[in-house]
């Protein structure tokens, strides 16, 4: 290993520590700083966590006095805004005398993007915007969106054979996708709000829906889209305890049903009075609640609904190269009545392929989001 000490190396380790802290930070962005001093890092600091302090005033407090004249790079523009108890990172930098400012991305946040540069600049600080801005803007995919809608980020996670399968005609399933592409799945239940899934498959398949890491990880919020409440009161995700429960049903819901099932510990929410759940509705209602991120695991008839509905910002389809046949009979990772033409088909932009064992995955952003 022999990276080349430049301003991109200080900005990578940045990255790096954002990136450490990716899924514990709420709805609040991750973000990494270094500090560096003629030719010496000085200070380092990640934001570990809402409501405690930001990477810029963690890194500061490591660089003391050390921090005059030195050189700030932060993953993301520092704020400008003030806030609850602290001043604005940009007062803090300028406070400690800093030179220079590297930064990756600006924030997208309305009370900040770009006042935070013009800020600093006012103050005499050289300020830069832009050196390794896609990886800072790609590591805060669900921030960038929920800080401007309040809707939560949908990543559809789906695992099938090559032929598109997501169970045999027997509905047995375990194992589809090996264990390499299991625990990516799991870091990805690790990093997001939410986890959700049909009634469908809660009635098949009983999961618990929780982080099953080497490392002890954190669970998502279990998310059932149960229009009719049909889910058993034994259901795991209701007498585990291991994580938040909501259920999304609507108006028109049992009401008994929906007593025992509050009275069990999990939140039932109604979207719309209609015969099945209001997507969309559903959507707007979990982001008032703060879930800013949605890890989406099927089954076929919800995740076709969500695409249909463009509420799928990016789609991780793991394919694992297996034949299982079955006609009809068996479900595929996509059911919706779809279009005539393939020309009008739903198309992932941006697509990346990675390999995960055996397994393939695709990852992209469908064009009807
Ligand atoms: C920074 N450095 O490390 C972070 C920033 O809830 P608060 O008070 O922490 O404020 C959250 C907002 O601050 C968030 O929406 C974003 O604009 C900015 N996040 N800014 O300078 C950091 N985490
Ligand atoms: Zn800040």
């Amino acid at each position: 290993m022999s990276a080349i000490m430049n301003d991109e190396f200080y900005m990578k380790l940045a990255l790096q520590m954002a990136e450490s802290a990716s899924g514990q930070t709420s709805i609040n962005p991750v973000v990494g700083c270094v500090i560096v001093k003629e030719g010496r890092v000085v200070g380092l600091g990640a934001h570990l966590k809402r409501g405690e302090g930001h990477a810029e005033v963690n890194a500061l407090r490591m660089a003391g006095a050390e921090a005059e004249g030195a050189t700030a790079y932060v993953t993301l523009e520092p704020c400008s805004h003030y806030r609850k108890l602290t001043p604005p990172c940009c007062d803090r930098l300028i406070e400690a005398k800093v030179a220079r400012v590297i930064i990756a991305a600006l924030d997208p946040n309305p009370e900040v993007a770009g006042t935070g540069v013009a800020r600093l600049r006012e103050a005499g600080i050289e300020v830069s915007h832009g050196l390794l801005g896609q990886q800072s803007l790609d590591m805060n995919e669900a921030y960038n969106k929920y800080i401007l809608t309040r809707l939560p980020y949908v990543t559809l996670k789906s695992a099938s054979t090559l032929d598109g399968k997501v169970a045999a005609r027997t509905g047995d399933s375990r194992w589809i996708s090996g264990a390499v592409s299991r625990q990516a799945v799991h870091t990805m239940r690790h990093r997001n709000a939410g986890i959700m899934i049909g009634i469908g498959t809660l009635l098949a398949d009983d999961p618990q829906l929780t982080t099953r890491l080497e490392v002890a990880a954190l669970h998502p919020t279990r998310i059932i889209v149960d229009s009719k409440l049909r889910i058993p009161l034994t259901a795991r995700v209701v007498t585990d305890g291991e994580a938040p429960t909501i259920i999304l049903t609507t108006a028109s819901a049992d009401a008994d049903k929906r007593q025992a099932l509050q009275a069990a510990g999990v939140e039932v929410i109604d979207c719309g009075d209609g015969a099945s759940v209001d997507l969309a509705e559903a959507m707007r209602l979990l982001g008032e609640r703060e879930i800013s991120s949605i890890l989406l695991e099927g089954g076929g008839r919800l995740n076709g609904s969500m695409l249909e509905a463009g509420l799928v910002d990016k789609i991780a389809l793991f394919i694992a190269p297996k034949l299982i046949g079955g006609g009809a009979a068996a479900p595929a990772a996509f059911e919706f009545s779809g279009f005539d033409k393939m020309a009008d088909a739903i198309t992932l932009e941006a697509v990346k392929y990675e390999q995960h064992g055996d397994d393939m995955a695709i990852v992209g952003y469908p064009s009807n989001r």
